[in-house]
């Protein structure tokens, strides 16, 4: 039987980083081997405790779960940060036991170099929040460097604009990179096989109710019938433009799964970190080597999530 592929996840708590999180656990040929959580797009003790009941539902309670204690430069609109909250109490997981003290966990750059120490094979990082965990964690221990396969990052707009709406700011920047430019600026500048997923190809695939109606019609499978209640929560964002809910980190996430499916596109760029674009990611001659998504086979990436979604816990 061929090996598992070794993932190590890093995400921030959103409702899209929620559902990653119950993608990648239903990825028979992957392995996860921790979980990070990073404050931005969330508050943190929410946020924990919905990863852990995530475990919970797949029995995965043994997987490590560190804690990031970083605050972005630029941070995340309270309103966002709140939202998650939500899925703790949908009735699937209210009843759960909550996280133990989220507090006594290790914090996300203990985790990261621990697990990849001892990996025994090469992992591949999965960010669907800030870089900043892996950044401080590569800083610390560079050792650690070459046990990464990849890193497949949800951040960036290189030939499209951004979504950060902010005083100060030029509307270049996607929220991942802006909440610490500096890390992204540092990331960009490892030697890594970096695959980001930006708002060029994320931009293509919005949360909509054609493919909540599908995922409906099979809510007889559990994760179907969680997941479709967690992502209606993100209806109200819709239809303008620029509150729409993309299915940002679940397309970063499939990247895994069909990469096939996706055309990256080979460049070199860079990051901003001053006004007015801090965090605007640029393509730069410059700049280290890295791939970005610019398109999708978004009928085959809606079939591939509902069709993994057909299973119970
Ligand atoms: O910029 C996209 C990132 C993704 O990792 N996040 C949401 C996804 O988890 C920030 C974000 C942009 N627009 C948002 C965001 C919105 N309208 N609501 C919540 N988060
Ligand atoms: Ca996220």
């Amino acid at each position: 039987m061929k090996e598992k592929e070794l993932v190590f996840m890093d995400h921030d708590g959103g409702i899209d980083d929620i559902l990653s999180l119950l993608l990648v656990l239903t990825m028979e040929d992957k392995e996860l081997i921790g979980i990070n959580v990073t404050p931005a797009d969330c508050f943190l003790e929410p946020a924990m405790e919905s990863t852990y009941k995530m475990l919970q539902l797949f029995g995965r309670e043994d997987i490590p779960i560190g804690r990031s204690d970083y605050h972005g430069v630029n941070a995340f609109p309270n309103e966002w940060r709140a939202r998650p909250e939500v899925i703790n109490a949908l009735p699937m997981l209210i009843n759960l036991p909550k996280s133990p003290n989220p507090y006594e966990y290790p914090t996300a750059v203990e985790l990261l170099i621990e697990q990849l120490t001892k990996a025994e094979r090469k992992v591949t990082i999965l960010m669907t929040g800030p870089c900043s965990n892996l950044v401080h964690a590569l800083q610390k221990a560079p050792e650690i460097q070459a046990k990464i396969g990849k890193v497949v990052w949800m951040g960036g707009a290189f030939r499209t604009g951004g979504n950060v709406h902010a005083f100060q700011h030029d509307g270049t920047a996607e929220w991942n990179v802006y909440w610490d430019p500096s890390s992204a600026k540092a990331l960009f500048e490892f030697d890594l096989p970096l695959f980001c997923i930006p708002l060029d190809v994320t931009n293509l695939v919005p949360v909509n109710k054609e493919f909540l109606s599908k995922l409906a019609y099979q809510s007889k499978y559990q994760v179907s019938n969680l997941a479709g209640q967690i992502w209606a929560m993100t209806i109200d964002t819709i239809p303008s433009y620029h509150y729409t809910y993309f299915m940002w980190d679940i397309l970063a996430t499939s990247y895994l799964a069909i990469p096939q499916e996706f055309m990256m596109e080979g460049s070199r760029a860079k990051v901003a970190v001053r006004p007015p674009n801090a965090g605007q990611t640029y393509l730069d001659w410059e700049g280290n080597h890295l791939e970005f998504g610019v398109k999708v086979n978004k009928y085959a990436f809606y079939e591939y999530i509902l069709k993994q979604f057909q299973r119970d816990f």
